[in-house]
């Protein structure tokens, strides 16, 4: 008779899991801590806390509802510390004949499930069913496409789904209203407060643990104020619903110097590890919309990224994987500027958008894409470096997600299967979204001179130096036509700067890790904390 192992992942944690869903009376759950998915890269604090955290409130409530739960902490002494081998042991300790799992977030665990070889205790692997697309799905749809945009894509999913449709038409008469969503900040905006978490027992007992194990990572638990349970999630959900919302389309775009969330959901830690489903929460928007309590860019705007965006880049990631992870198309060979790790620099924008990222774990999207993607992407930071650091960084980070918008969207590495034009952009784009350069040292408005924006010449030699392949792109002959028309002693001193500022810009390999330029010494970690 089989009695099956069935393992929960981290990021799996929805009572609609198909391996929850079709248990057997015999099954055993198991949801193991493991060092190996806190270190293979140095997550933030966050990050562990919210896991550690999450797993064990989960572990909880499938106690409460009647099944059998084996759950591996990390003090453990028999812990093996990887997800493969502990569920092998824990298999063998209740006498499980089959180890079942639903798709993992990650191609490398899939592959190593995928890779088990022991007929005694064979893997059985289910398909993931808590996206509105499986990657069949997706790949159905790309088959024969010459593009894979996601507007189309986006499309289809409106008309599969009936979300924001009316009959056969778009509620609202267009599919997108991305032109009403691009206003920039302004002085008098206010923005909704956040809820505030209880931390139980069993909460503040993870977090203990995390920064126990893991003291060396980025950040403190201090301020951690993410959702660990279904019930926090929608409070979260309802919050963003009843306050967000309705502005959430029109200032998308917009970046603060002092608020970290302004507009946006904060919803896509507990989305990715399962305690809100992506349906509830499209549907949520929607019925605000048919409510008249929210304008439709602001509904559609939200769901497009739910409907569209996460599932697109999920479906791009599982049919694109593992050639995916090496595409680097303009060659970039830098490793990660050293400040990433500690926010330890004098460009306001980026300053701030790594101190907010290593006091919460978060920063909004045109955080990520215009801030530190277009930073990353102008100085030519090989994607290894760049993903590891995302992917370490966000509470939200899961490789099917974290991946496609960093090596396709950000870096472009993929050749413009993502995006049609890299995000590349000046501190022009940066003073007319934001407030941070009315508090930066540098001028957005001078390309040349001790004064000048680092990302105006960095932004022109970027141009200048991938012009094989870029002047090609019809969507860029505007700019290589500017280029093009300037003249050569101003070039000749915009690629000079742009080269100096790059060859004093200090690299480091990694967190904590020694910075490739000679007489710096990064903080340690523990210094970095205590500088706070
Ligand atoms: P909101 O702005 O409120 O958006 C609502 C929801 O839409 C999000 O919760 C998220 O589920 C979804 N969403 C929005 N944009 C995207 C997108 N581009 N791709 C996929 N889903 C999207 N998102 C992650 O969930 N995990 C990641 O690891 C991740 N890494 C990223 C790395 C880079 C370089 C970039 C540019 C973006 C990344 N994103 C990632 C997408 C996006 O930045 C985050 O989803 C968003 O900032 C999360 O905050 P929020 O919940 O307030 O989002
Ligand atoms: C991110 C993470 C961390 C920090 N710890 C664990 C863990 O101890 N156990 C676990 O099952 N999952 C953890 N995760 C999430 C995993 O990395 C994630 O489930 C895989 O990357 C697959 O998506
Ligand atoms: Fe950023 Fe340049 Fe503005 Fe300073 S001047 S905040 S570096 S865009």
């Amino acid at each position: 008779m089989s009695k099956p192992l069935l393992l929960v992942l981290g990021d799996q944690l929805s009572l609609s899991l198909i391996t929850l869903q079709e248990a057997p009376d015999n099954a055993v759950v198991a949801l193991c801590e493991v060092a190996e998915e806190a270190r293979y890269v140095p997550h933030h604090i966050h990050k562990i806390g919210l896991f550690l955290a999450a797993m064990r409130h989960f572990a909880q409530a499938l106690r409460e509802k009647g099944f059998q739960v084996h759950y591996s902490t990390l003090d453990d002494a028999d812990n093996t510390h990887s997800i493969i081998t502990e569920a092998e042991r824990i298999a063998r300790l209740y006498g499980c004949n089959e180890i079942r799992a639903a798709r993992p977030g990650e191609w490398r665990l899939w592959r190593a499930m995928q890779q088990r070889d022991n007929p005694a205790l064979p893997w059985r692997l289910l398909e993931d069913e808590r996206f509105f697309t499986t990657p069949d799905d997706f790949s159905r749809w790309a088959n024969g496409r010459k593009q894979l945009r996601l507007e189309y894509f986006y499309r289809e999913q409106r008309k599969r789904t009936g979300l924001l449709m009316e009959g056969d038409e778009p509620a609202g008469g267009k599919w997108n209203f991305d032109h009403d969503n691009r206003q920039p900040i302004k002085a008098a905006l206010e923005f909704p407060d956040l809820p505030h978490h209880h931390h139980d027992t069993l909460t503040k007992a993870a977090l203990a643990d995390a920064e126990r194990h893991f003291s060396d990572h980025m950040g403190s638990v201090d301020n951690f104020n993410l959702p660990v349970t279904r019930r926090q999630a929608l409070v979260d959900l309802h919050h963003f619903i009843d306050h967000g919302l309705a502005n959430f389309g029109r200032y998308q775009d917009a970046i603060s110097d002092s608020a970290p969330y302004l507009y946006h959901s904060r919803l896509s830690a507990a989305l990715n590890i399962g305690l809100l489903s992506p349906h509830e929460v499209c549907e949520a928007a929607e019925q605000r919309y048919y409510n008249g309590d929210v304008p439709i860019n602001a509904a559609e705007g939200f769901i497009r990224q739910v409907l569209g965006w996460r599932e697109y880049v999920r479906g791009l990631y599982w049919t694109q994987m593992p050639r995916y992870k090496r595409a680097n198309q303009l060659g970039f060979e830098r490793d990660l500027p050293a400040f990433y790790w500690n926010a330890d620099t004098d460009m306001r924008c980026l300053q701030r958008a790594i101190q907010m990222t290593i006091d919460n774990s978060y920063a909004h999207h045109i955080q990520r894409l215009m801030v530190t993607g277009n930073f990353a992407l102008l100085c030519g930071v090989k994607p290894e470096a760049l993903c590891d650091w995302y992917l370490a960084v966000y509470a939200d980070a899961s490789e099917w997600v974290e991946l496609p918008n960093t090596l396709g969207m950000v870096l472009h590495a993929d050749g413009g299967l993502m995006g049609s034009k890299p995000y590349c952009a000046s501190g022009k784009y940066i003073d007319k979204m934001s407030d941070h350069c009315q508090h930066c040292r540098y001028s957005p408005k001078q390309v040349t001179g001790s004064n000048a924006c680092p990302f105006n010449s960095l932004y022109w030699h970027f141009l200048e130096t991938h012009a094989d392949p870029l002047n090609n792109n019809p969507r860029m002959k505007l700019i290589y036509g500017s280029l093009n028309r300037m003249a050569d002693e101003k070039r000749h001193a915009i690629r000079q700067q742009a080269e100096h500022f790059l060859n004093q810009l200090q690299t480091s390999p990694g967190y904590g890790k020694p910075c490739h330029t000679a007489g710096y010494a990064q903080p340690t970690s523990k210094a970095n904390k205590e500088s706070r």
